[in-house]
């Protein structure tokens, strides 16, 4: 038998996906399953996602009765008063009825109730983690189009890697600098928006590491869920949960000052002064300019795994593309085109300076 033309259809759609691939390099592995996927919710591994799924559960049995009670018995009553040819007249016509009209009123108020006093709880037991001082602390800042993560407690400000020690509550205070942008880590649970002037919230208990691995930590794909103009299918990062000695280790390592050691990261690091207005590197000149950066924090950009908010592999040739024309690989990107200002020699330096100094031994 030929398969069905649904099959042809998802086939040519994936097929989309797949030659969509020019701005978008990075190379997904395909999950064997679906409860691999990256952007699989039904998976509960937060406390905060295990809530949502039991809400969405509920709401899902609530759901299968509302369309079994309707869809029975009109099937029934299609099937029981079909036409069979040999009527004469209409049946019997009646209205009002007030017996069905009070139930078909009061049931489903009653399983509306069923839904709306679990998803209370959820809400209210996230507003209830507000200020609790177990919290650990982490702001989220959406630019156009990466995002910023800072924690206030240990000093630390990075970009598009979110790190987290392993079985903790955290407390996310979510804001934007300039448009709307939306928080979300499927595997975590919900997302919320991120307003400029405005901060929202989310608690979580991170999961404990599941596939301890060489780099430390499980990792989960962000994405930003509100659509914010040009680049924003590649507003991504990457959330780690490490265990709490891998998690130290990151933090130790997070903020030294960049290690220069061959004479190309030395030319590189004048070249850098290029680039403080938007970038700082902890340590260096770039951190005494006072005010607010245009670009990501780039202390630890050597051991990041991904350029541009996981746009491309952190690789030299990508660096030196990035450093060109940062738009030809992210559309409307806010930095700055170096092509035709500096060097080829001077990329190199300056790419080789920003990536391998501040590359530290985890
Ligand atoms: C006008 C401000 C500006 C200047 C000047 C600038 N950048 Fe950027 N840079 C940005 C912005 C904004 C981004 C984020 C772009 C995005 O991902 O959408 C960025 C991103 C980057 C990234 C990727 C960081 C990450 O975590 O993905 C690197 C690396 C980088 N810049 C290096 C440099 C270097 C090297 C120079 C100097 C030669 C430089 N930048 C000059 C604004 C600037
Ligand atoms: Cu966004």
């Amino acid at each position: 038998m030929k398969k069905p033309a649904i099959f042809s259809f998802l086939l040519s759609l994936s097929g989309l996906a797949l030659a969509s691939k020019s701005f978008d390099e990075k190379p997904y592995t395909l999950s064997t399953s679906l409860s691999d996927a990256p952007m699989y919710t039904l998976v509960g591994i937060t406390d905060w996602g295990a809530d949502i799924l039991r809400v969405y559960g509920i709401t899902t049995l609530v759901l299968v009765f509302v369309f079994l009670t309707v869809a029975l018995p009109t099937l029934y009553a299609l099937w029981r008063f079909r036409a069979k040819g040999n009527e004469t007249e209409l049946p019997k016509q009646f209205t009002g009825n007030h017996v069905m009209e009070l139930i078909w009123t009061i049931l489903p108020v009653m399983l509306l109730f069923i839904i709306a006093i679990p998803t209370w709880e959820v809400i209210f037991k996230q507003s209830n983690r507000a200020g609790d001082p177990n919290n650990f602390q982490v702001k989220v800042i959406g630019h156009q189009w990466w995002w910023e993560f800072q924690y206030p407690d240990l000093g630390i400000t990075t970009a598009n890697e979110l790190h987290l020690p392993e079985n903790t509550p955290i407390d996310f205070t979510i804001t934007s600098d300039d448009v709307i942008h939306s928080f979300y880590v499927p595997r975590f649970g919900g997302k919320i928006d991120a307003i400029p002037g405005v901060t929202n919230h989310i608690y979580l208990t991170t999961p404990k590491v599941m596939v301890p691995h060489k780099l430390g930590g499980d990792f989960y794909q962000g994405h930003c869920l509100e659509l914010c103009g040009q680049s924003h299918a590649l507003m991504r990062f990457e959330a780690f949960v490490h265990t709490k000695q891998e998690f130290d280790v990151w933090a130790k390592n997070a903020m030294n000052p960049p290690q220069v050691l061959s004479a190309q990261e030395k030319r590189g690091e004048a070249v850098f002064s290029q680039c403080q207005a938007c970038h700082t590197i902890a340590g260096t000149d770039s951190a005494k300019i006072p005010g607010k950066k245009m670009g990501p924090d780039l202390t630890n950009f050597g051991n990041r795994r991904y350029l541009g908010a996981t746009t491309r592999e952190n690789t030299l040739d990508n660096m030196h593309l990035w450093i060109k024309n940062s738009s030809q690989i992210k559309p409307g990107s806010r930095m700055t085109s170096f092509e035709g200002i500096l060097s080829d020699q001077q990329i190199e330096d300056v790419a080789s300076y920003v990536r391998i100094s501040t590359a530290k031994k985890l």
